[in-house]
């Protein structure tokens, strides 16, 4: 969408006013319990406009939250949503997106659920290739239990809990996700609120399994990589020369360093992997029809009346 001076830019002024609207359609009186300064803020706001831009209303989404600072958004937005055990979100969303694959399902997670309490769904949504978009706050510590270390939090970091000091080296979430053969890896950061916007609407379009990685900053409990700890590392893959995100190789390389630089961007896609609902024979022909209107149908009264 550009703006004509031809017209006045009146086209151009009347789809800004309609994304707006549909932006505000997602508000509700709910009050923020976050701290000031918590990347949820703009993750949140970043999700209501990419919604917007790709014209996704109310009845097309399901939210589903995890246990944490990060699930807490469940009820700060105007959308349906479910709000499910600590480490177990990836299963349910999962559940809820193969059944109504109109719907599109996003599951949200922190770095505590997702890389330990539930890791093994993790595991097995990447290689299933189950059609969510899945958005990990990764603020490196477990923040709604008050700041313990997860294993995401850097070696030597001393938090509630590990007063001397995190003993063990930092998993690295998207390298992680990149070694399970997956069909959409990216990563982008809480305080750029256009990459994240922008990150989001490709992956609301991936229709696998998008694993976004959100770094994360957590002004009350993480002191030791603030807003500018990120900035000061960020790079866009778009910068580097050659960048080829159709490389897995490349984008496991790109993913490694924690340090020095973070590679942000869509890491890796691959937009040919046959779906998850493709790929089962029990489909073929319904490719049209969903699960939730199809159990409608049964009539189970006999089978009823036979256990009487
Ligand atoms: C199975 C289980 N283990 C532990 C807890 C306690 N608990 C609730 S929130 C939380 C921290 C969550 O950390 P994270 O997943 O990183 O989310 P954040 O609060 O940082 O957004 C913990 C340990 C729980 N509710 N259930
Ligand atoms: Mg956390």
């Amino acid at each position: 969408m550009t703006c004509d001076p031809k017209n006045n830019c009146t086209e151009y002024l009347k789809g800004l006013a309609e994304k707006r609207a549909q932006y505000a359609s997602f508000d509700n009186e709910e009050k923020i319990t976050w701290c000031s300064g918590c990347g949820n803020m703009g993750i949140q706001n970043a999700l209501k406009r990419a919604f917007s831009f790709e014209g996704l209303g109310v009845k097309d989404l399901l939210l589903c939250y995890d246990i944490g600072c990060n699930g807490n958004g469940s009820d700060k937005m105007g959308t349906y949503s479910l709000h499910g055990l600590h480490g177990r979100i990836i299963s349910a969303a999962a559940g809820a997106a193969v059944a109504n694959t109109n719907l599109k399902v996003i599951a949200i997670a922190g770095d505590g659920g997702t890389m330990s309490e539930g890791i093994n769904h993790l595991v097995h949504a990447v290689r299933n290739d189950y059609p969510v978009l899945f958005v990990l706050h990764n603020n490196q510590n477990y923040g709604l239990t008050t700041g313990q270390a997860s294993a995401t939090t850097r070696k030597g970091y001393a938090m509630n809990g590990s007063p001397d000091g995190v003993t063990t080296e930092p998993m690295n979430p998207s390298e992680f996700a990149l070694g399970l053969e997956p069909s959409f890896v990216a990563r982008t950061f809480s305080g750029d609120m256009k990459h994240m916007t922008k990150i989001f609407r490709e992956a609301l379009n991936h229709k696998g399994f998008a694993f976004v990685e959100v770094m994360q900053v957590c002004p009350t409990y993480n002191k030791a990589t603030p807003s500018k700890w990120f900035w000061d590392r960020l790079k866009f893959v778009e910068d580097i020369e050659g960048y080829n995100s159709a490389d897995l190789e490349m984008a496991r390389e790109a993913a490694h360093d924690m340090n020095d630089s973070l590679a942000m961007g869509i890491l890796y896609r691959d937009p040919t992997m046959p779906s998850f609902m493709e790929r089962l024979k029990s489909r073929e022909g319904l490719e049209t029809s969903i699960l939730v209107d199809e159990v409608k149908h049964y009539d189970v009264s006999g089978f009823l009346e036979e256990l009487q």
